[in-house]
């Protein structure tokens, strides 16, 4: 008989110490807090019209998270490459715990593996256990620090780590310094004391990981044990999950240390706007470490002329005849960055010391009315795709070949737009969009929220924070116009309605110049959550999960769809999935369901209903999925989803031709000030007119 254990569940995600939140601000901080009851109110368009005015009564964000830049005040050291790596394959998983194994060296306290970071610890071994383990591992490293980072005390060390999936503790020379729940975004312990306290030039750095999911993790899952021994060994379990991708866990994202001096700038949030031909940017900074202190900030062009500047820790920078950020393809001048230059200067006792940042912005405005999508005020059609960031035998580990590559796959489609599906990516790629200009839904990891138990409070406490987390981290992108705050929950629950209402005027409130959303799969009439999206995300799969191999039936189904939610909601809708799953080079003619004919022939038809709606309210289409990826394995699965048009080795199926070529005629139709798009990848393209 087989039993849901969430206790067991409970066993290996188990948090030995207490989880500790950042610490609370010591120095002085600059943001205005407002009740968040206020953000809750008024259709989509007033307030992204009044983004900036709101912007100031922003919930506060405590803690910054600013993306480590070299400066003259900053410098980094990566920790990338090998690190010695053990999973606890005790039967309670918490050996490790009770041998207190980051208290020396890993060497000692057994065996170890070489473990490449980033990456995902699941399919560099041959080991079957180890790729479907679930439970704690140990990472460990040691590094060598510069001497004046441990020998000047005016210099702050801190350790970042990019992501760790799912649950992480970290301990430095056998001292624990950090604790941090969720696998796709950073988190960070300033080390200073601990390297600065002994004549030890280097430092060892345990990291202790534990990917088991639970029904309030996110996303959420449950620990089956299966107690009929005769069936099943003693003590045996399985991870069940509710979302269609492999739980790779491990460093998925860059580990490094970086400096500042210990009077620092914390965060910058900025927020902009557009007044007739003049640019605004909003600028908030927050400084730590310090209560007495001027910031100087300069706003500099892409030539490096500086255009605007101001003193203090907030204000506004006035840029006449300002360069917009436009999406790539929407303009002949694209993804227009401005560099903000904030300099701190600090009297301390030892003297006066200086911090530097660099943030670069783009200026633009997004906002939303009953059928439109507007960047900078005109209308904005997305056409892109779905992603993933798994690639072969390195799992989610992040990547520069392969990020460069999706890129230019993403821009010999002709993809202006991709959504985050299904949870916040690397920092790097986002940096990418801001200066390639492609248009990014930021969507939080919640997906696979579909068990009544996900909606307790207890699950939408840590989706809160989440959410400040993602905003916290992504908020000055200009690429990023939208949060999407889960993918396909099971939203006709019950307590969907008071969960997603209070999550959306959260995200909201923590950034109210932004639209909100979630990607639903609910019907109209059962959705709980769709009173509080300012665009309807829809995702579909007709002849595909149902009407199997009846393509005849899609444009009647898919019209239908479209006209119930907009009769329903009278807001945008986004075709935020549709697709097919298809093995490259299996052939079929008249079409049948798998092969590369059937793929397209599927596209087809719901190109055909796009093309008439985009007319009316439909205001993008995202295809599923831009590659290939890894899934849980099952019958439905051929190693993996095969519903990307690029295979997970980036070689085009013939869907991608298709899409490329209706991507480009869309871009054509859709350019501001209107002229023909040339291909940024083939000269002769067949697209550039
Ligand atoms: C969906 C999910 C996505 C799946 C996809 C599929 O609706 O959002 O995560 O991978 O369908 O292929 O089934």
């Amino acid at each position: 008989m087989a039993r849901e254990a969430s206790g067991g569940a409970r066993d290996f995600a188990r948090r030995p110490v207490r989880l500790q939140r950042r610490s609370e601000p010591s120095g002085k901080r600059l943001a205005v807090s407002c009740h968040e009851r206020s953000m809750l109110r008024g259709p989509a368009a007033v307030w992204a019209a009044l983004g900036p005015l709101l912007w100031a009564c922003g919930l506060a964000l405590r803690g910054g998270m600013l993306y480590p830049r070299e400066s003259p005040s900053r410098e980094r050291k990566e920790l990338n490459g090998l690190w010695s790596f053990r999973a606890d394959f005790s039967e309670n998983r918490r050996q490790g715990f009770e041998q207190q194994w980051y208290r020396t060296p890993l060497r000692e306290s057994g065996p170890t593996l070489d473990m490449p970071v980033p990456s995902s610890f699941n399919d560099v071994g041959q080991d079957r256990q180890l790729r479907s383990f679930v439970g704690w591992v140990w990472y460990e490293r040691e590094a060598t620090l510069p001497q004046r980072w441990t020998q000047d005390l005016g210099t702050r060390v801190v350790l970042r780590i990019g992501s760790a999936h799912y649950y992480a503790i970290v301990w430095v020379n056998g001292v624990h310094v950090a604790e941090h729940e969720g696998g796709h975004l950073p988190f960070e312990a300033d080390i200073s004391k601990l390297v600065q306290s002994g004549p030890l030039a280097s430092c060892r750095i345990t990291i202790a990981i534990n990917n088991t999911l639970t029904p309030h993790t996110l996303p959420p899952g449950t620990i089956l044990y299966q107690t009929d021994t005769s069936k099943y060994p003693k003590g045996y379990f399985v991870q069940n999950i509710n979302f269609d991708f492999f739980n790779y866990a491990g460093l998925h994202r860059p580990v490094l240390l970086y400096t500042t001096p210990t009077t620092y700038i914390d965060d910058i949030t900025i927020s902009t706007s557009v007044n007739q031909d003049t640019g605004l940017v909003d600028y908030q900074i927050f400084v730590e470490g310090g209560e007495h202190f001027q910031l100087e900030v300069r706003l500099l062009d892409e030539e490096g002329k500086v255009v605007a500047q101001g003193t203090g820790g907030r204000g506004q920078l006035q840029v006449p005849n300002a360069h917009l950020w436009w999406p790539y393809l929407m303009h002949e001048h694209p993804a227009y960055l401005y560099s903000l230059e904030v300099r701190l200067t600090a009297q301390t006792a030892a003297g006066s010391v200086s911090d530097f940042y660099t943030l670069p912005v783009g200026i633009r405005t997004v906002a939303v009315t009953e059928h439109q999508f507007l960047i900078n005020g005109k209308p904005f059609y997305f056409h892109g795709v779905n992603k993933h960031e798994d690639a072969d035998i390195r799992g989610k580990g992040f990547d520069w070949p392969l990020l460069v590559k999706d890129f230019n796959l993403l821009r010999w489609l002709g993809a202006n737009a991709f959504r985050t599906s299904h949870y916040p990516y690397a920092e790097e790629v986002m940096q990418l969009c801001d200066r390639y200009g492609i248009v990014v839904i930021d969507e939080s990891p919640g997906v696979g929220i579909v068990l009544v138990e996900s909606y307790s409070n207890v699950s939408l406490q840590h989706h809160l924070e989440v959410m400040e987390e993602l905003v916290r981290r992504d908020k000055n992108h200009p690429a990023v116009v939208m949060w999407s705050v889960a993918n396909e929950p099971a939203s006709f629950l019950k307590p969907a309605g008071y969960y997603f209402k209070t999550l959306i005027a959260h995200t909201k409130a923590l950034d109210p110049s932004r639209p909100v959303t979630f990607v639903t799969n609910s019907n109209y009439e059962a959705d709980l959550g769709a009173p509080y999206v300012d665009v309807i995300c829809v995702n579909s799969y007709y002849s595909w999960y149902h009407d199997y191999g009846h393509m005849e039936v899609i444009q009647l189904q898919l019209a239908t769809q479209f006209e119930n939610w907009y009769r329903t909601y009278q807001k945008p809708i986004i075709q935020s999935e549709y697709g097919a799953d298809t093995i490259a080079g299996f052939h079929q003619d008249p079409p049948l369901m798998f092969s590369e004919e059937y793929q397209k022939g599927l596209l087809e038809q719901y190109h055909l209903v796009l093309d008439q709606k985009r007319k009316e309210y439909v205001v993008g289409e995202l295809i599923w999925n831009f590659a290939d990826f890894m899934t849980n394995q099952s019958p439905q699965r051929v190693m993996g989803n095969k519903k990307g048009i690029f295979t997970r080795q980036r070689q085009p199926k013939g869907a991608a031709f298709l899409l490329r070529e209706r991507y480009w005629k869309l871009a054509n139709e859709t350019r501001y000030p209107w002229s023909a798009v040339k291909s940024q990848c083939l000269e002769n393209s067949p697209f550039t007119l």
